[in-house]
């Protein structure tokens, strides 16, 4: 049964291995929908087609509880949606430690190997709408609920480990200016518009984000390959009181892959629910996405050992100085049982911490430790958001909060207050050293001011490292992709600015960047000159970090790759068979992409079945292409405008590309060199005479070397691909 025949067919879909204590709870709240329909009271409908009136033409009667009951339940079928982060898919799944933590924190959840702890995360992009693309450029949230036996504990983080700003205080700017301008509500889920790079252009503290966010770390693959962080510095606190800072990294398991731009932009409207569809189908698969938690620490004392200020969030603490321990892992392996009552319902806070965990005076962490319960009780409805399904802790929870909007909870008794005489007589309270939350007693002697710290003051040493520990493919991107944004712009000044800004960071990509703007070279005097500049060099001991770069990254595997097999009658099934069996056993996804659905019959009069059309599912929804031997069917391809354009599709958006016996004539056709020699990167040709390839070793040969490529994820280095005309 397919993922979308089973989620039709309403059955559940299982966790990898029984249900755990979050799962078990969820099922209290669950429920079919039986066959009976009954109002919300209780009472039976006798018919859910007509509502009640006055002779069968005449007028619907006010009387009628029914009708108005089911319309008054729908007209506010609606919540506000997150005012960012508002587009998201969810899942369910576990978290393990390798091994003890408690060296270094308490936290019940990090300290035995053998317990799991389950999991809700949530993957977001920020700035557009609920109803917005998927692969637009944007930062992805990565947020982590943990529902331990301590109380629920959220590592709400995102794919990026900086943020545009330093203090809470410009977060309603940054997101006023990113989001559509609100005289006319555009553009949706887009940076590249005037007010974003006005706003980004006068902060020069932005400038190290934008080199990310500009990098192809804004448009990946999939959620499942991408990095999460918490961004802030945190604390970890062990049962002796002693505190380490801590960053939080999730590394993905299948490594960091990003997208082509172009095939982003293209994707958003072929399918914008690609993001959401493949972590859906990855879960029902079987193909449970994993991340390892890591963690960079921080002795108390060496708050001010690395040249910057661990409490600036614009700063990243490079692996190189500070190594990522690896300290456990995390596996999603349920997907949620309804999209509202669980991913739109779930409510994140950095403020959901457990005793062992805590924060640090991060500016910008400090605003959102506000921020996060107070967008819930707008967004939700009230103040009782904690009782809903998703967000109750598993372990008990009882204060003396009562009343509000939505309460479930049914408190008994006389005694809704502390201290009191009248109530259980019990200890209402628990300090540390039973497991009660304790903050860490920080000293703090210093007078109260609205100011922000110098040591804040270095807004491009970071920002040049990235662009620094690229590589040459990643460094072009990100040229492009400032090229693109800045060319959106309706106000020459704000690239100006732009530009001026980013020659302090490298003359050379400032000077690429404006080459195509229409605008002056890059003044970096005059950004320097601008309210806001600040160029406070650190000393850092690294030029390079290689832990920065998306390339090479991952287990090396085709697992879950997606592969279009290009098909027309008299294609060769001799051939294609053992590779598609090769290319299945390492773990790649086929599809039978042809100009028909049903099927086309091989060379020798097989059937083969059609998965989908060229049209319903082009090159963009594939990482790979395998265009098979068969005289007829490459034939018949080659006289096809769709199949030629899949093929030079992918090669623009440089993929693998596999082409055997008679297919590899199509690649002269669109452009690509078919001589095995001289073969671009990542194009395996295999022109073998026909004959020989029903031979296994030779299809297993072919498979291998096309497993290899496609393993590379994008062969981005691909020579002149400017110049390919897709
Ligand atoms: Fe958020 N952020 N944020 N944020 N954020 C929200 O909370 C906010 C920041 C992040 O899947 C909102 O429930 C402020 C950094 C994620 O439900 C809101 C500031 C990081 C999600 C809010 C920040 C994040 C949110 C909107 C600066 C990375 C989605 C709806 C002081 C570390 C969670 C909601 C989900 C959501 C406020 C900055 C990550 C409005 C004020 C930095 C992943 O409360």
């Amino acid at each position: 049964m397919t993922p979308r025949n089973r989620a039709a067919a309403g059955r559940r879909p299982k966790a990898s291995d029984g249900p755990n204590s979050k799962q078990l709870q969820l099922a209290g709240f669950t429920q079919e929908t039986t066959s009976q329909l009954t109002t919300n009271q209780g009472l039976h409908i006798p018919d859910n087609h007509n509502s009640l009136k006055a002779g069968v033409r005449g007028p619907t009667l006010l009387e009628d509880f029914i009708l108005r009951e089911k319309i008054t339940h729908f007209d506010h079928e609606r919540i506000p949606e997150r005012a960012v982060h508002a587009r998201g898919a969810a899942a369910h799944g576990y978290f393990q430690v390798y091994k003890s933590m408690s060296q270094f924190s308490c936290a019940d959840f990090l300290q035995d190997p053998a317990q799991k702890t389950p999991v809700f995360v949530r993957f977001s992009t920020v700035a557009g709408s609920r109803g917005s693309a998927d692969t637009v450029r944007d930062v992805r949230g990565f947020a982590v609920k943990f529902y331990t036996q301590q109380g629920n504990y959220d590592l709400v983080g995102n794919n990026i480990p900086v943020f545009f700003i330093q203090d809470a205080m410009k977060f309603p700017d940054l997101i006023h200016a990113v989001k559509p301008e609100p005289h006319h509500e555009m553009p949706q889920a887009a940076s590249a518009h005037d007010t974003f790079w006005d706003f980004a252009s006068l902060m020069p503290e932005s400038t190290h984000m934008l080199m990310w966010a500009m990098s192809d770390r804004a448009i990946p693959r999939s959620y499942r390959m991408m990095e999460g962080f918490g961004v802030h510095t945190f604390r970890f606190v062990n049962a002796r009181g002693e505190s380490h800072f801590v960053k939080f990294h999730w590394k993905p398991k299948l490594g960091i892959h990003g997208l082509a731009w172009d095939e982003a932009q293209k994707i958003a409207g072929k399918d914008p629910d690609f993001h959401r569809r493949d972590l859906w189908e990855a879960i029902e698969n079987g193909d449970f996405p994993e991340w390892e938690l890591g963690v960079q620490m921080i002795p108390q004392d060496k708050e001010h050992s690395l040249g910057f200020d661990l409490l600036d969030p614009t700063k990243l603490i490079p692996e190189e100085l500070v190594p990522v321990q690896r300290i456990g892992r995390l596996v999603l392996d349920r997907n949620p049982d309804n999209f509202f009552a669980e991913t739109e319902q779930v409510a994140f806070h950095p403020g959901h911490v457990v005793p062992g965990i805590d924060f640090s005076n991060d500016p910008l962490l400090q605003g959102r430790l506000f921020s996060y319960t107070d967008t819930q009780i707008s967004r939700l409805g009230g103040a009782n958001f904690h009782e809903l399904p998703i967000n109750k802790a598993v372990c008990p929870f009882h204060n003396f909060q009562r009343d509000g909007m939505h309460r479930q909870t049914i408190a008994r008794g006389q005694v809704a207050y502390e201290p009191n005489t009248l109530g259980s007589g019990a200890e209402y309270r628990v300090d540390g050293e039973s497991g009660g939350f304790q903050s860490f007693p920080e000293e703090i002697e210093t007078p109260k001011i609205r100011r922000r710290s110098a040591s804040f003051d270095d807004h491009f040493t970071q920002a040049r490292l990235f662009f620094n520990s690229q590589t040459m493919a990643e460094k072009e991107h990100i040229v492009a992709a400032f090229r693109f944004e800045l060319s959106k712009l309706e106000v020459p000044a704000i690239r100006q600015r732009m530009v001026d800004n980013l020659a302090h960071v490298d003359e050379k990509l400032a000077r690429r960047v404006a080459e195509p703007l229409g605008i002056g070279a890059p003044d970096a005097r005059a950004a320097a000159g601008r309210p806001g500049f600040r160029d406070h060099r650190m000393a850092l001991a690294i030029e390079e970090s290689p832990a920065l770069r998306m390339a090479d990254t991952g287990d090396g595997s085709v697992k879950t790759r997606k592969i279009a097999i290009l098909a027309a009658d008299g294609v060769d099934s001799a051939s294609l068979k053992p590779i598609r069996e090769a290319l299945e056993a390492a773990g790649a996804q086929c599809k039978v992409i042809g100009p028909r659905l049903g099927t086309v019959a091989s060379a020798s009069k097989r059937q083969i079945e059609v998965d989908a059309t060229f049209a319903a599912m082009p090159s963009i929804m594939f990482d790979a292409v395998l265009i098979p031997a068969g005289k007829d069917g490459a034939a018949a391809l080659r006289q096809n405008g769709e199949a030629l354009h899949f093929a030079l599709e992918a090669f623009k958006h440089c993929k693998a590309i596999c082409a055997v016996g008679e297919g590899v004539a199509l690649l002269s056709l669109v452009g690509v060199s078919p001589d095995p020699a001289s073969a671009p990167a990542g194009v395996v040709v295999a022109d073998t005479p026909v004959t020989n390839l029903g031979d296994t070793t030779a299809a297993t040969d072919i498979a291998t070397a096309f497993i290899a490529a496609i393993a590379k994820h994008r062969h981005w280095d691909r020579a002149n691909i400017d110049a390919v005309p897709a």
